[in-house]
């Protein structure tokens, strides 16, 4: 990492992508990898569109399931430092791929949401949105105002991702001077282009994650480990550079 340190303290507009790998500390489950949701349950039998319409009431329940983890879970070191660093950057976009609302509750301000947030349900006739609090699920699928059927609102396989929240994630990809990836496989897209699209400027490119994935070795450099213990050192490191210590004091 110290050969690196260099590069992350000169950098001024950071833009970080995060997976479930920085929140597997808070107790949610990954997707893929150890321990992953998807050794249990196959991604085509429950996130996507055509899964809801067959059996609405297995991927509701899977759904509240997962709410339920999400419910109980606090935002953990990873999460915090990113908020932390968030207020020492000049410009610092945080993109998630992630549905449980732990970067907000750490206190990210500037936070892409590009798969949605599992906390908010939305009604599959008028559209109209509502938050987990608002219903009560008796086994049944909850049903609107209007009688339509809600689902989750998350994005899921085939869906399109939310146009603006994506378009503002192209765009601080296209002008950060340093790109971080978090805890994601790095396999969905179009999260993975990211990256991709910051390697390609000539931006370096720093993975945070416990395994090898399909970009390690594209990755300028891949810090292996838990993300609650490197990222509070990348941000301790951050702060205590000699010439932003003068600028903040
Ligand atoms: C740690 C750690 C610790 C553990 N510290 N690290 C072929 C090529 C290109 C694209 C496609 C293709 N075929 C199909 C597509 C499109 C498809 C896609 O990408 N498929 C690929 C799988 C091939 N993409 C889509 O369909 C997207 N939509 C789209 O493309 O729309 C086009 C369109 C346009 C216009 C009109 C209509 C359509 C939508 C993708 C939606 C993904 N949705 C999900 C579910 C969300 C809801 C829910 O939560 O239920 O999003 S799938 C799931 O994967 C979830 C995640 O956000 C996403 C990414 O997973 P993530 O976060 O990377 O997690 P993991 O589990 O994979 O990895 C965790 C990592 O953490 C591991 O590496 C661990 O090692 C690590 N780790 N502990 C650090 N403590
Ligand atoms: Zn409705």
């Amino acid at each position: 990492m110290d050969d690196y340190v260099d590069i992350i303290v000169n950098s001024e507009n950071i833009c970080v992508l995060t997976g479930a790998g920085i929140s597997a500390e808070s107790g949610i489950p990954t997707f893929r990898g150890v321990g992953g949701m998807w050794a249990k349950y196959r991604p085509e039998d429950l996130a996507t569109p055509e899964a809801f319409a067959a059996n609405p009431r297995l991927v509701w329940e899977w759904y509240q399931a997962r709410r339920e983890a999400v419910s109980r879970a606090v935002p953990n070191a990873g999460h915090m430092a990113l908020a932390g660093w968030e207020k020492l950057a000049r410009s610092f976009v945080l993109v998630t791929q992630n549905v449980d609302g732990l970067h907000l509750a750490a206190g990210s301000r500037h936070v892409l949401e590009l798969h949605g947030n599992i906390r908010r349900n939305r009604c599959t006739a008028c559209g109209r949105e509502s938050t987990m609090d608002e219903i009560t699920f008796d086994g049944r699928p909850p049903v609107c105002g209007c009688g339509g059927m809600l689902r989750p609102g998350v994005v899921w396989f085939g869906e399109a991702l939310p146009e603006a929240v994506l378009n503002e994630a192209f765009a601080a990809a296209r002008e950060c001077d340093l790109f971080l990836t978090v805890g994601t496989s790095a396999v969905v897209y179009p999260a993975a282009a990211l990256p991709r699209l910051a390697l390609d400027r000539g931006v370096p490119v720093i993975e945070v994650n416990t395994e090898e994935t399909p970009f390690s070795a594209g990755a300028t450099c891949s810090l292996r480990g838990p993300a609650g213990e490197i990222l509070p050192q990348l941000v301790a490191a951050y702060a205590s550079a000699p010439h932003r210590s003068r600028q903040t004091s």
